[in-house]
């Protein structure tokens, strides 16, 4: 079956070996806040605040980093190719004592490190801006209360030196992502200001100059979120023009943006001027932003784009949702694998065939190839994938899942 496929391929001038080669290449950074409900090792049992809400009591949920280990060792086992690993902040190795944000340090991060090492994993990660009581009137980095805003900065400036030891450790940079939840509910009559003061707090979070080969620093916009409806201070204005000024990577979220408003058609725009993208692949529905990704539309044009504008290599692929109303793994291992699904198909495009129609305004053949495309039997070269990675194919995935839910989770 395969070889027929690769002979159909080639026969539309596709190289399916080739585009299995550059799949293999690309690591998914895995969200390691899928496994818990966001809700980390602090401790505390604190809201998760800022916006964020987990909805969902599915049994099964990882309570330790052991859990979260065994489990995110079963996602990987799942998945074809080598990922990354995406940690927040809150997730340290705090050995049962209370440390603060803003005394965190590498040793709370070495056994993942270690861990990482040893599954063969890079690492990225990102101060926890939320769930805090210093951010419970829903500011950090832009509050009025310069004691807060310190807070935050000494977090900030804290997690960009670990992330780049994890980086220095593990071969291969961390990307460290700044999201914050700052903003209001209803309108401000002061927007500037706190984007001012925004502007002003990054500027010395990120003054240390980090070697890029540890440490790739990334900004996270925002439109709206639960409780922020009227105002967010990092906006995409506001970060866009940030990364640009200060070259930093640039996060975009497929879900922090009005809800018709597709990242795909920024990629080609902002790669003008920023020199790196980091992606938080994720589905909004409606309000909120964090639904688990599938082989869509939207997760397909993301990809199109990053294939389309030879934008791989200077593009991170991160994942963000988290959702609590099912089997957890099976969320990850589903949400990941629609995005290697949607990059697969993106590969397997007759790209040559198909920009030499648009330039000699085709539009007709550029059409119909469009639509051949989707019919083709891709799903073989994605078997094939999971086949030669050691992975369970589609067919293979919800048993393999059911066994761990029955053997493990059905224990905890
Ligand atoms: C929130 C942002 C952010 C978080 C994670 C947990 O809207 O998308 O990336 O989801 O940092
Ligand atoms: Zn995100």
């Amino acid at each position: 079956m395969f070889n027929e496929v690769k002979e159909m391929y080639a026969a539309i001038g596709v190289d399916v070996e080739q585009a299995l080669t550059a799949l293999a290449a690309v690591p998914i950074s895995l969200h390691c806040w899928q496994g818990d409900d966001v809700g980390g090792f602090e401790g505390s049992d604190g809201a998760l605040g800022g916006g964020l809400a987990v909805t969902g009591d599915y049994p099964g949920k990882a309570r330790s980093i052991d859990e979260l280990r065994q489990d995110l060792e079963q996602v990987l086992g799942l998945l074809p190719g080598n990922h990354r690993l995406n940690l927040h902040a809150n997730y340290g190795d705090f050995g049962g004592k209370p440390v603060d944000r803003d005394a965190i340090e590498v040793a709370h991060f070495q056994s993942w490190i270690d861990w990482c090492a040893r599954n063969n994993l890079g690492m990225d990660f990102n101060p926890t801006c939320f769930g805090h009581s210093k951010a419970d009137d829903g500011f950090t980095l832009s509050s009025p209360d310069s004691g807060i805003r310190d807070f935050w900065i000494e977090h900030c400036q804290r997690s960009r030196a670990i992330g780049a030891e994890m980086g220095k450790q593990l071969g291969s940079p961390t990307v460290t992502n700044v999201w914050i939840p700052d903003g209001m509910k209803d309108l401000p009559v002061d927007r500037q200001s706190y984007r001012q003061r925004l502007s002003d707090s990054l500027d010395t979070v990120f003054a240390e100059k980090l070697d890029p080969a540890h440490n790739i620093d990334a900004v996270e916009c925002k439109l709206f979120g639960i409780g922020s409806e009227s105002f967010v201070s990092g906006s995409h204005e506001f970060y866009f023009g940030y990364a640009q000024k200060n070259q930093t990577a640039l996060c975009l979220d497929a879900g922090h943006f009005h809800p018709t408003e597709s990242i795909a058609d920024k990629i080609s725009s902002v790669l003008m001027y920023v020199p790196e993208l980091l992606l938080h692949v994720s589905r909004g529905v409606r309000w909120d932003s964090d639904h688990v990704v599938l082989f869509d539309d939207a997760t397909q044009q993301i990809m199109q784009e990053l294939v389309r504008c030879d934008a791989l290599s200077r593009t991170h692929i991160g994942l963000d949702f988290f959702d609590a109303s099912i089997n957890r793994i099976a969320a990850w291992a589903i949400g990941t694998r629609a995005a290697q699904k949607s990059l697969l198909l993106a590969l397997l495009e007759p790209r040559k065939t198909l920009r030499e129609a648009e330039i000699s305004g085709d539009y007709t053949t550029r059409l119909a190839l469009l639509e051949q495309a989707k019919a083709l039997p891709w799903s073989a070269v994605w078997d094939e994938f999971c086949r030669r990675n050691d992975a369970p194919t589609e067919l293979e995935l919800l048993g393999r899942v059911k066994d761990y839910e029955n053997d493990v989770l059905a224990e905890r």
